[in-house]
Formats: C-alpha cells, structure tokens, sequence
C-alpha cells in the first residue's frame, strides 16, 4: 500500500540514518539517496496512518499552478503554511512599528508571553494582507517562491512559463524526454526566505499514461514529505487531466532524507498503526488546469488515524 512505501523509508532511516547536524541545530537521522513509488491508478496516495489535510496541499499546489506568489490566495482558504515568510519580511520592515519581533519563530516556541504577543501581530497582519489591497501588495508577496519559478522563470533577457510549456510538449510531443520543471533558479537561490527543497520535476509519457518524477532536495519525513507525496500526484492527475491521458506512477526521489530527534516517537507510533484503504480523488469540472479551484477537487473515501503532532524545526 502508499502507506507502506512510506513506512519503509521511515523504518530505514530509523535503523539505519545516520546522525547528522543541521541548520536548525535539531539534529536528525539521515539517508542520503532515496526513492519511492507510487503507483496512482490505485487511488490517491493521501496517507492513511496520519491524517493529511487535503484542504493545505491544494490550495498550495493550485496557488503554485496559478503563478501566484501572494498569501492573500492562501488565506482566503484558511492556509497559514506561508505566512511566516510574509510575516519575517514585515517585522523586518520600516512601516513595522509593533513590538520587536526579532527571531519570533524561536522565541514563540520557548516564551509563552511573548508567544501572545506573537500571535496578536500574526492575526493583524494577516487582516491586512486580506482587506488592505496596497499592503497586500507590499507584504504579502514572497517573490521568488514557487508559482514564480514554475510560471515565470528569470534568466538573462528572458522569462519562461515552464508549467506551460511542459504541458504543450506533453501534448504534442509525448515521448519526449525533455518535460522538465525547474524550480531551482540557481541566480535567485541567495534571495529567497528558502531555497527550493522541490528542486525539479520531470514527466514521461508511456501508453497513454502521464508519470512524474521528484527531485527533493531536502526532505522532513514526517511532517514534510507525506504533504509532498500528496501534492505531486495531484499535480500528476491535473496534468494527466489536462493532456487527455491517464494517469501513471509519481516516483519521488529524495536527496537528504531526515527525521529530526525530536520527531522519532511521532514517527514509532505512526509506524504502530494499520492503514486503511486509500482514499480517490474526484476532480468535478472540465476547468483548463490553469482555471482549476480548489472546489472542483473532491477527496472520496478517506478514512485515516488522527494527525499527530510534532515541533516544526525553525
Ligand atoms: N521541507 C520539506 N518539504 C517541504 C518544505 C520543507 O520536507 O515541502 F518546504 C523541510 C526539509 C528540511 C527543511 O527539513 O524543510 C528545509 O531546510 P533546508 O533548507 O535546510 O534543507
């Protein structure tokens, strides 16, 4: 089963990952090299032993698909996963005239008070950036994060539309094995809040049925990568969608490879439980994959234990 070519990864790094330092000064354990696949005409590989918010990977995904590298689109559905980055930029900035914010991912994890604090400027800045159109503008932008690279990639007198241009080879060029996308821009790495850990993905076209590679540079298994295997296939069935093909295997390959020390009895007892039969995806309307919202996805049959949680390393 999906959850099974998970659990495998996780037992192996568990016996076998070595232990290594890192730039959260968490520590982990670590494989370097790893590949799973799974096989999507078997249902959609929304892990069953852990609950996994459909709702977040969408709305992501469709904001990346979109171009858009604004958090206005991911608030307007309740998704908080990018705001730290918008937040960082504006208690950075000279218009900020709040409490000192400095190193607020640290300091909200270890002081309560100042958590409050943290939280009350969180929620203002997020009313903003939903209601107030010039700061919006201004603050909610994350510049060059993922719909930037995928939708207009900058090089020397040049921007390219590589999720475009990918689907139309697809189309007329099946066999290609050239449907490339890559988000990793190797002049801009130095100017975004964090450098890409989806660094590139290649399709390959095989009787009639669309296949997606990942390369992720950098993987948190356990609360990163079940998000990832989720996100990709849907990008695979959007894209399978749009070319009038069916849909074939998401391999996802995976350079580091880690869990983080304070993750491993999360990670046991999610290995303890049985999964359940995967969940299908039911996309609802004929939208181009460009006009896709996260209304026309549907999830049927999902049933999962409950998430578990754990420490996001900062
Ligand atoms: N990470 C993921 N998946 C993601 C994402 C981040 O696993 O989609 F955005 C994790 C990997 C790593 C950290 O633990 O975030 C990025 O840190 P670094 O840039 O040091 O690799």
């Amino acid at each position: 089963s999906f959850d099974h070519v998970y659990h495998e990864l996780c037992k192996e790094i568990l016996a076998a990952g070595q232990e290594k330092d890192d730039r959260t000064n968490t520590g982990t354990l670590s494989k370097f090299g790893h590949q799973m696949r799974f096989n999507l005409a078997e249902g959609f590989p929304l892990l069953t032993t852990k609950k996994v918010s459909f709702k977040l990977l969408a709305t992501e995904l469709i904001w990346f698909i979109k171009g858009d590298t604004n958090i206005r689109y991911l608030l307007q559905y309740n998704n908080n996963i990018w705001n730290e980055w918008a937040f960082k930029k504006w208690i950075e900035s000279d218009d900020y005239t709040g409490p000192d914010m400095t190193d607020f991912g640290h300091r909200s994890l270890s002081d309560a008070a100042f958590n409050e604090q943290y939280k009350e400027q969180l929620a203002i800045f997020k009313e903003r950036v939903l209601t107030d159109d010039a700061f919006m503008s201004k603050y909610g932008d994350l510049g060059n994060v993922y719909g930037k690279q995928w939708r207009h990639f900058e090089t020397k007198n040049r921007v390219t539309d590589q999720l475009k241009d990918v689907v139309e080879n697809i189309k007329t060029n099946p066999s290609s094995r050239r449907h490339i996308v890559s988000a990793w821009n190797p002049g801009e790495i130095d100017t975004m809040a964090l450098p890409p850990c989806h660094t590139l993905f290649q399709f390959y076209v095989q009787d009639g049925r669309l296949s997606c590679q990942l390369y992720q540079r950098s993987a948190d298994v356990f609360l990163g990568v079940p998000f990832n295997i989720a996100s990709y296939s849907l990008l695979t069935y959007l894209v399978a969608k749009e070319c009038e093909l069916e849909v074939g295997e998401f391999v996802h390959t995976l350079g580091d490879a880690h869990i983080y020390s304070n993750h491993l009895e999360a990670v046991k007892e999610q290995l303890s439980r049985n999964s359940y039969e995967p969940p299908r995806l039911e996309i609802l309307s004929d939208k181009s994959l460009f006009d896709i919202e996260y209304e026309d996805l549907a999830i049927k049959n999902y049933e999962a234990h409950p998430a578990i949680k754990a420490p996001i390393a900062v």
